[in-house]
């Protein structure tokens, strides 16, 4: 039988991911979104794609949680756009409502399904998820980590004039200003980074990727990116429904490992059938621990401000 996944929230990364999903032609994906018809237009079109691109994956659009009954992984985008006035905090409340409610939706209609978070605040949101669920941490995971790292990956690349495929890079910690590229574990083709760029600029390209949304979102004008990270989510749910076991940095619930716990920060995960399979422990220098306790701390903030 094939797998199925539900993508909530048909806004730009829901949407744009469902047409990667069609495209991998592996599992019927269900597209759910609170505003009536637009997830069945957007469905019947990327179906009416399926004859031309030779794919037959079942795409159905809904505002019926019913559809999306017991889908193997479900994808959380819905949120919130911040508007003008509103304060961060404003943001973390809205989202955290609809990220509960998608959330008690999922449990209801899938209950052993592998949730992947993607609405920001991330790390917060994931925590959400994680304690209205009442999933093992297995089972919630989030995305941002896979992302962050192919934006690092990107710029190196283009620095060296390297093909992309031969840049391997980690970035870890928070999604958000305090994330932590691990610049001292980049290589290129095995070789250290160090040994092939200055450190100024690394420390140019850490700072470039630490930005790395907000160039996209003052590009645009409007809205924030999704290409790139439609990709990521697509990335982890094929390690996750093809088995690939792949190691990749994703938001996990940390409990003792890098010496955090109870709380949502990027490390690196091997994403497999079972979802988390498990958490990779990387010897940290003393300056990147730090900066790694920071960007936890500023989840932890977060996760205060909610309650949670
Ligand atoms: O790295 C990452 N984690 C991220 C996160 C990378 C890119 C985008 N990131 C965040 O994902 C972004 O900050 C947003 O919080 C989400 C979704 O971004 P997108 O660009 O897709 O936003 P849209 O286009 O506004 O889409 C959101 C959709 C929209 O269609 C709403 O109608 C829907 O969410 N929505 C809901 N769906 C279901 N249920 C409820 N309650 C709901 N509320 C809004």
């Amino acid at each position: 039988m094939r797998s199925k996944v539900t993508v909530v929230g048909a806004g730009f990364v829901g949407s744009t991911l469902v047409q990667r999903l069609a495209e991998r032609d592996y599992a019927d994906v269900v597209m759910f979104d609170i505003v009536p018809n637009m997830p069945q237009g957007k469905a019947l079109d990327m179906l009416e794609a399926g004859p031309v691109l030779g794919y037959d994956s079942l795409i159905t659009g809904t505002n019926d949680y019913a559809d999306t009954a017991n889908s193997d992984v479900v994808v959380i985008t819905s949120g919130f756009p911040r508007k003008p006035g509103m304060s961060r905090d404003d943001l973390l409340k809205k989202n955290q409502s609809i990220v509960a409610e998608v959330t008690e939706n999922i449990v209801r209609y899938s209950p052993n399904s592998i949730i992947i978070v993607v609405t920001n605040p991330l790390d917060a949101m994931a925590q959400v998820a994680l304690k209205t669920s009442g999933f093992p941490r297995e089972r919630v995971i989030g995305m941002a980590g896979v992302l962050d790292t192919a934006r690092f990956r990107t710029f190196i690349a283009q620095e060296l004039n390297a093909s992309v495929r031969d840049v391997q890079a980690y970035v870890l910690g928070g999604h958000g200003d305090t994330m932590v590229p691990l610049s001292r574990l980049c290589t290129v083709a095995g070789v250290p980074i160090s040994e092939l760029l200055s450190a100024e600029r690394i420390e140019q390209i850490v700072q470039r990727t630490r930005d790395g949304g907000a160039e996209i979102v003052q590009l645009l004008g409007n809205g924030s990116a999704y290409f790139a990270p439609s990709a990521a989510i697509l990335q982890m749910i094929d390690s996750i429904l093809l088995d690939k076991k792949m190691i990749m940095p994703c938001a996990v619930y940390l409990k003792g490992e890098y010496g955090i716990s109870d709380l949502y920060v990027g490390v690196p995960a091997k994403l497999g059938a079972k979802g988390l399979e498990q958490v990779i422990e990387v010897e940290l220098a003393a300056d990147e621990q730090s900066l790694l306790n920071k960007s936890a701390d500023a989840v932890r903030e977060l996760v205060e401000v909610m309650g949670l």
